[in-house]
């Protein structure tokens, strides 16, 4: 279901950027890069020139499952290592209808999307799924709005959301073993200590990818 490879970055040559030191920033080769760069020579990179690198195999997943008050969702989020952070990419499907905020309820859609602290998807109690991943991973006590494990909220497509973004909060390793959660309600990203996001409606746990299983 998923069409996340294959990937590209775009990498603005800096003083001192090597073929090597870019592989090794990149956890690709040098190899890898010379091919996506036909026309470039190695020996004269320029600075500021612009050169292409291939994204190199995920390093975590977490496969997405809807609980009880949305069980048509599955998807999967995917982690990269990259440059002084991380590349996540998000692909679900079956998210909820967009409705609009009415009688002091908040919309549902867009859907707040969190990693949380423990790597547990026990459903527990249906009518409020979920609570075994505890709260937001915030390995920096810092306040909602800024919690290494807050990401954009995921925009519904008629149940389908599909986005990556790049985040130096973490690198891939950080989170192994911890859940992703897909909320209900948007993240207003201010309200304490999780942005009003409200139900917990699917779940998944980061595990390390194993490269056997992927070329
Ligand atoms: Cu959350």
């Amino acid at each position: 279901m998923s069409d996340f490879q294959p990937h590209i970055m775009v990498h603005e040559i800096t003083p001192g950027d090597t073929f090597y030191s870019l592989a090794k920033q990149y956890d690709t080769t040098i190899e890898v890069i010379s091919k996506a760069n036909p026309e470039v020579d190695p020996e004269f990179l320029k600075v500021g020139h612009k050169i292409l690198i291939p994204l190199p195999n995920p390093k975590a997943i977490a496969n997405i499952r809807g609980g009880p008050l949305r069980p048509q969702i599955q998807g999967v989020v995917i982690f990269y290592k990259v440059k002084s952070g991380t590349w996540v990419c998000v692909e679900v499907r079956g998210l909820p209808p967009y409705k609009r905020a009415a009688n002091g309820q908040s919309p549902i859609g867009p859907h707040g999307f969190h990693i949380h602290e423990f790597g547990s998807c026990e459903v527990g109690d249906p009518e409020n799924p979920f609570q075994g991943a505890g709260g937001h991973w915030n390995p920096t006590n810092q306040p909602h709005g800024n919690h290494a494990g807050d990401m954009p909220v995921l925009f519904s497509n008629n149940g389908y959301a599909k986005m990556c973004f790049f985040t130096n909060a973490f690198i891939p390793d950080d989170v192994i073993g911890k859940a992703v959660i897909i909320h209900q309600n948007p993240d207003d990203y201010r309200s304490q200590p999780a942005g009003n996001a409200g139900k917990r409606l699917a779940c998944g746990v980061i595990t390390h990818v194993n490269p056997i299983y992927v070329t």
